[in-house]
């Protein structure tokens, strides 16, 4: 009985929404209460009842090394001392910047903000800005935080104005944006060459509906279709990036957007988002042009440091061989059978509960949400901790062992 739980959530629900800061968290999908935490190492995460979880949300990204690395967390007590946020320069915002776009070599110029939505809005922003279009192309299923132009659904008339996706967002904005089934080549030329299109934004691999991943030469096609149109392409790696591979998708499938934006891992786990891409296009962004984007704590220290703190440490241990050794050892170990599909690529990985092929939202929905409740329930029962929703990705990271997985995979088969 999670009684401290139990009693913080009845707690929070009368003064927070829902009882939560962010939707998912609430376990509408899965049924039940979510759970508080007390704290978190490495792999582990313990409840404020004292139940221990191996955990595979990570924050939702943001803990590649494992929760509370040595390595961030003395960085930031550090830096922590010396002041909290300034509102003016300070080095590791230039630290960091030179390393992401070492890394990831579309990227010429890069700015930080707060949050991957503040990232996806502003980089649309300046799409606008630059190509002076306004409508843009958005894929069904991919997320890219809740600014009003990307909470938008595939419209009636599926190359017509997108519809809200939420309430609150005038169908004025929504029908500045269409909305196409990811991976539909046809659709997507077509509404290139119906419209006057300022960016094509999408998740390469897309991860928030599970996880499934870009059909043969589709990524390739949307970038000559976007350069023959004059549209810039735009890849949200908030997720993907420094993830999948030390330079994100865009490394994996040799692919250059115009504009990338990133994310969780960046900020080690503190509030992070960025967008970057060539310096033709950035330097539209005031002070140097006209397209307007601020922020208060945009660069702070301390984000900058954890950012700094963990992509460092990725590239010292090469988080990417061991990630990919312990995603195929998951993979491995993972039970087969033509009622669920495993997803995976490197340490991201989806168990749908639903016969594949899984290619792009449709058939994610086919997924039987009331098996999945069930599956994440009983893991959760054994102290194995999944997303609690058949709509996001797993996460595993440098800090779970061989033995962790080889664990959570006989959970995993005793509750199937
Ligand atoms: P944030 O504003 O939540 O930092 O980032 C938005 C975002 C943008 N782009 C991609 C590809 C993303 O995955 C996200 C956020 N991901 C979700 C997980 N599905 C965050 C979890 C949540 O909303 O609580």
């Amino acid at each position: 009985m999670n009684s401290r739980s139990s009693e913080l959530f009845a707690a929070a629900q009368k003064i927070i929404p829902g009882g939560v800061n962010s939707p998912v968290r609430a376990f509408r999908n899965v049924g039940g209460e979510p759970f508080f935490v007390d704290r978190a190492k490495g792999a582990r995460i313990w409840d404020v009842d004292g139940n221990e979880y191996i955990d595979y949300v990570a924050s939702w990204g943001p803990a590649i090394l494992g929760h509370a690395p040595a390595v961030i967390v003395d960085l930031v007590r550090d830096v922590a001392s010396r002041g909290l946020s300034f509102g003016i320069p300070n080095p590791f915002e230039v630290e960091l910047a030179q390393l992401i776009c070492e890394w990831m070599p579309s990227i010429e110029k890069v700015r930080f903000v707060n949050s991957g939505t503040e990232a996806a809005m502003s980089a649309i922003r300046l799409a606008r800005g630059f190509t002076k279009r306004d409508k843009i192309i958005k894929f069904d299923g991919c997320y890219h935080g809740h600014s009003d132009s990307l909470l938008v659904k595939s419209g009636s008339g599926a190359l017509t104005h997108g519809q809200p996706d939420s309430a609150g967002v005038p169908q004025a904005f929504a029908g500045l944006t269409i909305s196409i089934p990811f991976n539909d080549v046809d659709l997507v030329r077509k509404a290139l060459n119906e419209n006057e299109i300022a960016a094509v934004i999408l998740e390469p691999v897309p991860a928030n509906a599970g996880l499934y991943f870009p059909r043969e030469n589709f990524l390739s096609i949307l970038r000559e279709e976007c350069t023959k149109h004059g549209a810039l392409l735009i890849f949200d790696e908030v997720m993907t990036g420094f993830r999948v591979a030390r330079g994100g998708a865009q490394e994996i499938y040799g692919i250059k957007p115009d504009l990338t934006t990133l994310g969780k891992i960046i900020g080690g786990g503190l509030p992070v988002g960025a967008f970057g891409g060539r310096a033709e296009i950035m330097d539209q962004l005031s002070p140097n042009g006209p397209v307007y984007q601020a922020g208060t704590l945009s660069g702070n220290p301390l984000a900058m440091a954890a950012g700094l703190a963990q992509l460092r440490e990725l590239d010292r241990i090469n988080a990417w061989k061991i990630l990919e050794e312990f995603g195929a050892q998951l993979e491995e170990l993972m039970p087969k059978n033509d009622a669920t599909t495993f997803h995976r690529i490197g340490s991201m990985f989806c168990l749908f509960f639903a016969p594949g092929p899984i290619v792009d939202l449709a058939s994610a929905k086919r997924s039987d949400l009331k098996s999945f409740a069930k599956f994440f329930h009983g893991s959760l029962k054994r102290g194995v901790y999944f997303a609690p929703s058949q709509f996001e990705t797993g996460f595993i990271s440098t800090a779970h062992t061989p033995n962790d997985i080889e664990r959570t995979a006989e959970i995993v088969r005793e509750v199937l």
